[in-house]
């Protein structure tokens, strides 16, 4: 990458790299890294994926240490649970093991603490990074062998348990599943959900021990998240059958094309590896030609998620949106509509108020708020992957601008979990990073462009 300009000389680029591997050497725990001290005392799905490219270059076998330990929390029908709890370090977390109730549940490995749901599949394109980075592929032939038959399941389970149409798109039964937590979208799902107070079970946060209230999720978003556990807990996880009456089922396009990434990575693991990849083709072709035909909004000109129970989409301008680029799923037209849309106020701001790349929810959507998480803050893995989706496009001079704006704000404010996305902060507030600091995956992928 040395065509992208950094803005940064050689001394200050080193420091930087000493500290992101800091941030990571003090997240270390046992076998995996945490996301942040404090807040996050887990293992958890897709931040161990972007965890890994951190090590990549500098500790190959930690790298592999981080998916190791993650798929050790595999259930037996492929699901890879968005926790794997750490026995080691308690922590404050909510929910827990103990709400989440997977002790004895069918299929979950017996000697490995989990939730029940899952996260974005980004594990089959980090494995393909990982092997492009490996010091001797050779002899980690054997870890890849492995890793691709886990994955392969993984996105066996997705294409089994969450797409019965068999559309070529696996919903998401709860927010935390899409990793944007909080999106306006979920709410809108919500409005045609029946539900109240006295269904939401007790229970107590703890995130707000560490960071302040109006920089995560409402009371009302928490009451439904858990709303959501309880159902699931209550009928002991068992798939298919509880979707015959579930009610929160969202085909969200960055998942679908996070899953898609994955399932090309895979291809090419696959051939180096000598296994036969033609259902990886199948699933790769179908689901990019439903993600440009169903999840795509021609108003708005960006993907969008649809609710699959009640049966209509939702049109709500997300980073998430735009992540279809990552796999290759963007038509020539949409494409040019989503890289005008990165450019216009919606994304970019105005000449008297300029926005850094990417707003998690769009600067012009009802739903945005600056400091509220996945609600407008800037995410450093939601600009990598955008980063990678542009240079496929051939948009290099963009992507280099997700690349850079994402290095200013960890180089001006710290390794945050987010960012305010107004160049002007307002009056008297210095720091434009939020909720937790020190977090792992911002230092992993600030480290993944600068060893580039
Ligand atoms: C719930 C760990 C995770 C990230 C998610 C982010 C946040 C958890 C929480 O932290 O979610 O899964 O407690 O808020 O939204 O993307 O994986 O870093």
């Amino acid at each position: 990458m040395s065509n992208i300009p950094t803005n940064l000389d050689d001394s200050v680029t080193e420091h930087f790299v000493e500290a992101a591997k800091n941030v990571l050497k003090e997240n270390l725990l046992g076998n995996f890294t945490k996301p942040a001290p404090g807040l996050y005392p887990h293992q958890w799905n897709w931040d161990a994926g972007f965890i890994a490219l951190g090590y990549a270059r500098s500790d190959f076998r930690q790298a592999c240490n981080e998916l190791s330990a993650l798929f050790r929390g595999q259930w037996a029908n492929g699901m890879v649970p968005q926790i794997v709890f750490s026995v080691q370090n308690k922590g404050k977390y909510f929910p827990g093991y103990v709400f989440w109730n997977t002790k004895g549940v069918p299929g979950k490995p017996r000697n490995v603490r989990t939730s029940g749901i899952t996260m974005p599949p980004v594990h089959g394109f980090i494995l393909n990074h990982l092997l492009k980075l490996a010091p001797d592929s050779k002899r980690y032939r054997p870890f890849f062998q492995r890793m691709f038959d886990r994955v392969l399941l993984l996105h066996q389970y997705c294409y089994e348990f969450r797409d019965p149409e068999r559309e070529g798109l696996a919903f998401i039964c709860h927010p935390w599943e899409s990793g944007m937590d909080n999106l306006p979208t979920w709410e809108e799902v919500f409005t045609q959900i029946q539900f109240d107070a006295s269904q939401v079970p007790p229970y107590e946060r703890r995130d707000l021990e560490y960071v302040d209230a109006p920089y995560r999720p409402r009371k009302q978003s928490y009451d439904r998240y858990i709303y959501l556990v309880d159902l699931l807990r209550k009928q002991r996880y068992q798939e298919p059958e509880i979707w015959n009456d579930y009610p929160f089922q969202v085909q969200e396009p960055m998942f679908n094309a996070i899953l898609n990434h994955s399932n090309e990575a895979l291809l090419e693991l696959g051939q180096w590896l000598g296994q036969d990849t033609g259902q990886l083709r199948e699933w790769y072709t179908q689901t990019n030609q439903a993600l440009s035909h169903k999840l795509w909004d021609e108003s708005l000109g960006v993907f969008v998620s649809y609710d699959r129970v009640h049966r209509r989409p939702i049109p709500i301008t997300t980073a998430g949106g735009l992540i279809p680029l990552l796999c290759g799923a963007a038509n020539a037209e949409q494409s040019a509509r989503m890289v005008s849309l990165i450019q216009s106020p919606t994304f970019s701001g105005t000449s008297e108020n300029p926005a850094w790349l990417c707003a998690s929810t769009a600067l012009d959507e009802p739903g945005f708020d600056a400091c509220r998480y996945w609600r407008g803050p800037v995410w450093i893995n939601m600009n990598w992957l955008l980063f990678h989706g542009l240079r496929r496009y051939g948009q290099a001079d963009l992507a280099a601008r997700l690349r850079s704006d994402s290095l200013e704000l960890v180089r001006k404010f710290g390794f945050w979990e987010y960012y305010n996305p107004w160049k002007n902060l307002p009056e008297g507030e210095k720091n434009g990073g939020y909720g937790a600091d020190q977090f792992s995956w911002t230092a992993a992928l600030v480290l993944d462009w600068l060893e580039e």
